[in-house]
């Protein structure tokens, strides 16, 4: 590559009238100047302005909470990265469909609900190291050790949920339950590294919910894997179904392609909406390799969670059309005959598929960026021949 240097006019010595001629001048470039001056500090005050506003946004919001921050744990995260920002795509590590086989796919099957009116639950979040796509590592945060998303919680309508939470990092971190019907000041609320908090909610609202980590920024929070999904049954059960999987739709903004060394947040690009990765269940096309089952004729009730932390899921079924539709979780009316059906960030729905011929049933988020990146698992039904080509 080339460089060049600007020409500088060599200063000349001004005579007589000219001097005069040569004073206008100085006073006209002072004057630049001092127009450039003002200009610059214009620019740098409304920018002061614009952190002062983020700023107090960010103590207006914290303020009912009688919680911990702790502002070094975002200092990464406030730095500015000039577009365009650099992505890591489908960049993975040699060998991937090695890889792919090897990893142990997240168990998407629904847990049974427990005993009893109360179900006691405890979580304690740790930071670890995990894969998202084959021989992608990433630096999470995760709830209870679980990588992302955290633990499958399944509750019935009226029990009490009595959650503990645990904190095994070294920042505040916190959990929010979009099941709760409770003040979040109070049961939301941060906890400081080291210490465990316990509240309680009546679980009243049927549904699949999602749950998350609070602590601001919530962005950096959920980006780094603190999500996970509540199915709350309702009490009049729904009609039978042979197979339940839960799913749950995120992306990842990756700092590095992960390959070499773990990946960790590029903050940026969480902001810009430009994921390195989608997901189900934390790793990208983990059920193509190794796919949710069921037997010809039989019903299969899909439970998904758009956790974002930004992008909503539409999700399809590829080959087949859903029978039922619970759209936004709504457990009180559901609708039949729909082909996709969005799960907004931080939403869900229930999907209900009965399938009766052999095949290999892709289910997708229909945004096809999504399946691009990752957001795609086989259903297979029965035992068929070949694979997927498309
Ligand atoms: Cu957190």
């Amino acid at each position: 590559m080339s460089s060049h240097q600007a020409t500088i006019p060599a200063p000349r010595r001004e005579q007589g009238s000219g001097g005069a001629s040569a004073g206008w001048k100085v006073v006209v470039l002072l004057l630049g100047i001092a127009v450039g001056v003002l200009a610059i500090a214009a620019v740098a005050a409304v920018q002061a302005a614009d952190e002062a506003r983020d700023e107090a946004g960010s103590a207006e919001a914290a303020s009912p909470a009688t919680a911990v921050h702790d502002h070094s744990a975002t200092a990464s995260a406030t730095a500015s990265q000039s577009l365009p920002l650099q992505s890591f795509a489908g960049a993975t590590g040699a060998n991937a469909d090695a890889l792919a086989k090897a990893h142990v796919a997240y168990d998407a099957t629904l847990p049974a609900v427990p005993a009893g009116d109360l179900v006691e639950i405890h979580m304690t979040l740790k930071y670890m190291v995990v894969e998202i796509a084959p021989g992608v590592k990433y630096n999470t945060w995760a709830f209870d050790g679980h990588g992302a998303p955290g633990p499958i919680l399944h509750v019935r309508q009226g029990q009490t949920v009595q959650m503990t939470l645990t904190n095994g990092g070294t920042i505040p971190h916190s959990i929010d339950f979009h099941a709760a019907r409770i003040a979040p000041n109070h049961a939301f609320t941060d906890v400081a590294p080291g210490k465990s908090f316990t509240f309680r909610f009546q679980a009243n609202d049927p549904g699949v919910f999602m749950y998350h980590c609070g602590t601001k920024p919530v962005l950096a929070h959920i980006a780094n894997g603190m999500y996970g999904a509540l199915v709350v049954d309702p009490a009049t059960p729904l009609p039978h179904a042979d197979k339940e999987y839960v799913l749950v739709a995120s992306e990842w903004y990756l700092n590095g392609d992960g390959v070499s060394t773990p990946a960790s947040l590029d903050m940026s690009k969480a902001r810009a909406m430009m994921p390195d990765w989608t997901t189900f269940n934390g790793y990208a096309n983990q059920y193509v390799t190794h796919p949710l089952t069921a037997k010809p004729g039989q019903t299969v009730r899909l439970y998904v969670v758009a956790a974002g932390p930004t992008l909503d899921t539409n999700f399809h079924v590829v080959g087949t059309i859903f029978d039922r539709a619970w759209v936004n979780g709504d457990m009180t009316q559901h609708q039949s005959g729909v082909q996709t059906v969005a799960a907004p960030a931080g939403g869900g729905a229930v999907f209900d598929v009965k399938i009766d011929d052999e095949g290999l049933y892709p289910f997708v988020s229909h945004a096809f960026a999504h399946v691009d990146l990752g957001q795609v698992g086989l259903l297979r039904v029965g035992n068929p021949k070949g694979t997927m080509t498309h």
